[in-house]
């Protein structure tokens, strides 16, 4: 498998999170950011929104980061990131789409304010009402996992992929974090597994704006 895509990137993050997982065998390529690449006529065949990540195994083409996180689920990881049980897998969905419509709308912004953004141009009024509004999204999840450890229920899935890819920043960007005990308790697990200490818990220092 080849994956286009820097390392810093949460969507390309998601990917190697998986496959990290399942030790699977891959080749990262450096693309997008300060590494460019993504406006190359060679890339665009491969993705025609130039964004990354893009997955190529065995001539198929995928881009989106959580359709790739499914594909290699169903494909590599059935019974491990892919819950067996089609409720159980319709779950895990559900929070897979829940982190892509709603959670990012206010992670990404509130990333940029805070960190992507040169300092002459960072507002802390800003920073607040989006943290406010994190909350209660992240609130959603404290809520549900007072009575459960991983998203789609018991065991860990590809559900708690794209949402857990997002905590890291969160609990680590320089805001003030209200408590949701539940949630952070879910990130301590998180941040037991190996796969996602290597894939997740990497530096976004390269990322943080300068004036
Ligand atoms: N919905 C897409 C979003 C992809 C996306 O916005 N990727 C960002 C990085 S997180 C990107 O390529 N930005 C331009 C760049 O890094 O050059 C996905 O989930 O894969």
């Amino acid at each position: 498998m080849r994956l286009w895509g820097r390392a810093t990137s949460v969507n390309v993050q998601k990917v190697l999170w998986a496959l990290e997982e399942l030790g699977l065998p891959y080749e990262r390529i450096d693309a997008g950011g300060a590494y460019g690449g993504t406006e190359t006529p060679e890339y665009r065949r491969l993705n025609p929104n130039r964004l990354v990540p893009t997955l190529e195994d065995g001539g198929l083409v995928l881009w989106e980061s959580n359709a790739i996180v499914r594909y290699v689920a169903d494909v590599y990881g059935r019974g491990v990131l892919r819950p067996e049980d089609p409720k159980t897998a319709a779950v895990a969905d559900q929070w897979m789409d829940w982190q892509q419509t709603t959670l990012s709308g206010t992670m990404n912004p509130l990333f940029w304010e805070v960190v992507r953004k040169p300092p002459s141009q960072r507002s802390a009024e800003k920073a607040r009402e989006l943290t406010a509004q994190a909350t209660k999204h992240l609130a959603v999840l404290d809520s549900l996992l007072a009575g459960q450890p991983w998203l789609a229920g018991s065991d860990f899935s590809m559900g708690d992929i794209p949402a857990g890819s997002m905590l890291w920043r969160w609990f680590t960007m320089d805001i003030d974090r209200p408590e949701l005990p539940h949630l952070a308790a879910w990130y301590d697990r998180l941040t037991a597994r190996p796969a996602y200490r290597r894939a997740v818990m990497t530096s976004y220092e390269p990322l943080r704006g300068k004036d």
